[in-house]
């Protein structure tokens, strides 16, 4: 962050909701108009300030020190606000505690790690997508087909739980997600389910629960070595269990959403399947599947002029920066030929997403097989919006295919 002598100016104000649901439904002109209105924007109705441009978003990222998680990474200030569960060990932490579970679960997820899983997910990939053209046909709805389907089919596996309650797992999740944003209709919506859906999860998380060769088991096996306590370990679990569903489950629609918006595109990826990895990339830059979130400032600061008070919250737009017109040529379109690293979907810095490797692997796998069997895919109707205060989520993707030869 740059430190000024000049006495800090004051930011631009907006009193818009970003966890409105008109907002959240439509999320691109908010971010047209915050990143236009300066690099900081104080968000009057929740008293923080907004970053929207890449620059701005990717340097705080970057700055642990100056803008910490540990006070939480939504609108409610833990120093001040009992959590709704007790802190996530990796995403609501700072150094040092946050370390050892990172590492942890950094191995674990590793691309040499992911290896042997590759041949089982290429296979499910390939039976889920002959089942859905064999027993929809041409027409269907491809969240509930496929992008739902495939990853609550190997993910759970692949975490080590049993069969029973898995219909719990995107629930809790969007529970989590809405609440990193202010308590609204859709956090109240769900409030008479937190105790059942976090007692599920919990219960989830316990050694005896999970299979003997999967990622919680691997999670039990580092504590026994000593790399985290015992107390560490089901929290490290719940973790897998919270972000590992709805965010992949919601960026394989935006991928498959991008795709049957641009026939060109898949047909690239045709010609071409080794573009899948870069095509899911692409679709979480156009995409970002998860929009915002927050950090909080361990001291006064300044950011482009504008001064923010130690304690102060930082709402980050994520979909903004990806789509900022200074750091992207055309970033409006989704793009095959572009080169889409450097953006923030997964975050950045000591705190970006650790199951990233998981997510692509997910994507990879599906997108070829999809490719293999599918010559055209387009929209069949109006894709339906499911509305989160964090995840940019869906509740149908009408589609049509025509299959390859
Ligand atoms: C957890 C980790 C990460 C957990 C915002 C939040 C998250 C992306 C954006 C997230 C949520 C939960 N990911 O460790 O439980």
């Amino acid at each position: 962050m740059t430190e000024t002598a000049a006495v800090p100016a004051s930011a631009p104000i907006s009193d818009a909701d970003p966890f409105a649901a008109q907002h959240l439904a439509e999320p691109e002109p908010l971010q047209r108009h915050l990143r236009a209105a300066g690099p900081v924007v104080r968000l009057s109705r929740y008293d923080v300030h907004a970053l929207a441009r890449h620059r701005e978003v990717h340097a705080a990222l970057a700055d642990w020190q100056t803008f910490r998680s540990g006070a939480g990474v939504g609108l409610a200030d833990f120093r001040h606000e009992k959590p709704w569960r007790p802190p996530s060990l990796l995403l609501e932490s700072d150094p040092p505690h946050h370390d050892a579970p990172r590492r942890v679960l950094r191995e674990i997820l590793s691309p040499p790690a992911l290896r042997r899983l590759r041949e089982t997910w290429q296979t499910v990939a390939e039976e889920l997508v002959d089942a859905v053209l064999a027993e929809r046909g041409q027409e269907f709805d491809a969240f509930d087909a496929l992008a739902k389907a495939f990853p609550l089919r190997v993910f759970p596996d692949a975490v080590g739980l049993g069969p029973d309650g898995r219909e719990h797992l995107l629930p809790y999740g969007n529970m989590a997600f809405n609440a990193f944003g202010p308590r609204n209709d859709l956090v109240r919506a769900d409030a008479h389910r937190v105790a059942e859906l976090s007692a599920w999860v919990n219960a989830r998380c316990a050694r005896e629960a999970l299979s003997e060769d999967g990622f919680g088991a691997r999670i039990w096996a580092a504590a026994d070595r000593g790399d985290l306590t015992h107390e560490q370990a089901p929290l490290v679990v719940r973790s897998l269990l919270t972000a590992g569903v709805d965010t992949t489950v919601h960026g394989l629609a935006a991928a498959l959403y991008a795709f049957a918006t641009h026939p060109d595109e898949w047909r690239r990826l045709r010609e071409r399947p080794a573009l899948a990895r870069v095509a899911f990339d692409e679709a979480v830059r156009w995409q970002s599947p998860v929009q915002t979130f927050f950090r909080t400032a361990t001291t006064d600061v300044d950011i482009a002029g504008t001064r923010i008070p130690e304690g102060g919250k930082i709402l980050m737009f994520l979909g903004a920066a990806n789509r900022d017109p200074e750091r992207w040529t055309d970033p409006d379109r989704f793009d095959l030929t572009r080169d889409p690293s450097g953006h923030v979907g997964f975050g950045m810095g000591i705190h970006q997403c650790v199951g990233q490797h998981v997510a692509r692997l997910e994507a990879e796998t599906l997108l070829t097989a999809l490719a293999r069997r599918v010559r055209c895919l387009e929209l069949a109707g109006d894709p339906g919006r499911h509305l989160n205060n964090t995840l940019r989520s869906w509740a149908s993707l009408p589609v049509r295919v025509r299959l390859a030869d």
